[in-house]
C-alpha cells in the first residue's frame, strides 16, 4: 500500500526542515496541524495501518510511531527556540540601565510597598511608636523558640520555611518580623513601643502569596498595658489607614502561640462578587492579627511577667496595599515592570504625613 520505509524517511526530512524554518508560532502551529492534527498527514498514515496485513503492520507501525515522535520533538524544539527568541527580544526592548543617574525632569516613582510602609509608620509614629529593625537571616531561637512556637508547628516545617544549608546553628530566613520584637525586649527595658516593618519569607507562591513579602508588626509593653489599649490603638490605625473615621472594626477570637488571648481584626465592607468596597456593609475583610503577649514570651526575653504585660500585632503590607489601592495580583509587586510602577507608583515627594490625612 505505502512504501513505508521510503515515505517516512522523506516525510521526516521534509517536516524537520519545515519546522526548523518556521518563523512564527502561527506558522509552526499550522505545520503541527498539517502533520499531527486530526486530519494531518502523519495521522492519516497511521490510520492506514488498519488496512495492512499483520506482518507489514508491525514494521510500519514501528516506523510511523518513531516518525510521529520525531516530528513532535522537532516542533517542540522549534517552539522553545521561538519562545527564547521572543523573551530575548522583550528583554532587549525593555532593558534598563540601572547605573544611569536620576533625570530630574522625570523622577522615578515610589513603589506601593514603600509608600504603604511609610503610611503605616506615619500613623503609628503619631501614636508614639518608633521603628525597629533586625536581620532577615535569623537563628531558630529568635524566629521560633522564643515566640513559644512548638517544635511540631507547621511554620517550622521545611515545607513552609527557607532554612539555610551548612550552618551548625540552624539559620532561617525570618518567617515574620517578630524576632525583632524578641531582640528589642532582650535589650530594652519597658516601656517599649515599637513597630517593625520589613521583609519576611515563606515557601508559598500564587496570586495571593509570594515567597518574599512584607510585614509590619508592633509591640507595646508596660506595667498596665491592657486589651483596651490594643483595641483603641488598632481601631484608630484601621480608620486612619483607610481614611474613614467611622470605619466598622471587629475583633474576632483567634489563636497564636505568642499571644494570649489572640484576635483577628476585620474591617467592614460591601461585597458584590469579586468586587468590594471598604466601609459600611454587611461583610467583613480580615486585615490583621493581634493579641496580648503570652507571658511565656515575656519571660523568654527576661521581662518579669508579674510586673509587665503587653500587646502585639502583625499585618501583611502587600495585602493592605492591594485593598487600599485596588491592586489585583500580588505577583506584579516584584516583577520590576516599569509600566506597572508608573501606574501604581507614587510621586517621589508624596511623603505620607498625618497632616490633612494620608491620601490627599
Ligand atoms: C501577629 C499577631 C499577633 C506578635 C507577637 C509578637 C511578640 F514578639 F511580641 F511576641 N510580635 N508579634 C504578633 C501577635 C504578630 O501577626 C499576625
Amino acid at each position: 500500500m505505502i512504501a513505508v520505509k521510503d515515505d517516512t524517511e522523506a516525510i521526516r526530512q521534509q517536516i524537520i526542515e519545515a519546522a526548523a524554518a518556521a518563523r512564527t508560532f502561527d506558522e509552526l502551529e499550522s505545520i503541527r496541524l498539517g502533520e499531527l492534527g486530526r486530519k494531518g498527514r502523519v495521522t492519516r498514515l497511521m490510520k492506514g495501518l488498519g488496512a495492512m496485513d499483520a506482518e507489514d503492520r508491525k514494521e510500519a507501525g514501528r516506523r510511523l510511531n518513531t516518525l510521529k515522535n520525531q516530528v513532535a520533538e522537532a516542533i517542540e524544539t522549534r517552539h522553545r527556540e521561538l519562545s527564547d527568541d521572543a523573551l530575548d527580544a522583550s528583554l532587549a526592548e525593555g532593558s534598563v540601565d540601572v547605573t544611569l543617574p536620576v533625570r530630574p525632569e522625570s523622577p522615578g516613582r515610589v513603589h506601593p510597598i514603600s509608600q504603604t510602609i511609610d503610611e503605616v509608620i506615619a500613623i503609628f509614629g503619631e501614636m508614639g511608636f518608633t521603628v525597629a529593625e533586625g536581620p532577615d537571616i535569623e537563628e531558630d531561637w529568635y524566629n521560633f523558640t522564643a515566640l513559644n512556637i512548638p517544635p511540631d508547628h507547621p511554620a517550622r516545617q521545611e515545607h513552609d520555611t527557607f532554612y539555610l544549608p551548612g550552618a551548625k546553628e540552624r539559620l532561617v530566613l525570618r518567617t515574620h518580623t517578630s524576632p525583632v520584637q524578641i531582640r528589642t525586649m532582650l535589650e530594652a527595658k519597658p516601656p517599649i513601643r515599637i513597630i517593625v516593618p520589613g521583609r519576611t519569607y515563606r515557601r508559598d507562591y500564587d496570586a495571593t502569596h509570594s515567597p518574599m513579602f512584607h510585614q509590619v508588626e508592633g509591640l507595646v509593653v508596660d506595667e498596665s498595658t491592657h486589651m483596651g489599649h490594643l483595641k483603641g490603638c488598632l481601631i484608630d490605625f484601621c480608620r486612619a489607614y483607610f481614611g474613614q473615621e467611622d470605619l466598622p472594626v471587629r475583633f474576632r477570637p483567634s489563636y497564636f502561640p505568642f499571644t494570649e488571648p489572640s484576635a483577628e481584626v476585620d474591617i467592614g465592607c460591601t461585597r458584590d462578587g469579586d468586587e468590594f468596597r471598604i466601609g459600611h456593609g454587611d461583610d467583613w475583610l480580615e486585615i490583621l492579627g493581634c493579641g496580648m503577649v503570652n507571658p511565656r514570651v515575656l519571660e523568654n526575653c527576661g521581662i518579669d511577667s508579674s510586673l509587665y504585660q503587653g500587646f502585639a500585632f502583625g499585618l501583611g503590607v502587600e495585602r493592605i496595599a492591594m485593598l487600599k489601592y485596588g491592586i489585583p495580583d500580588l505577583r506584579r509587586f516584584f516583577e520590576s515592570d516599569l509600566r506597572w510602577l508608573r501606574y501604581y507608583g507614587f510621586a517621589a515627594l508624596d511623603v505620607p504625613t498625618m497632616v490633612g490625612g494620608l491620601d490627599q
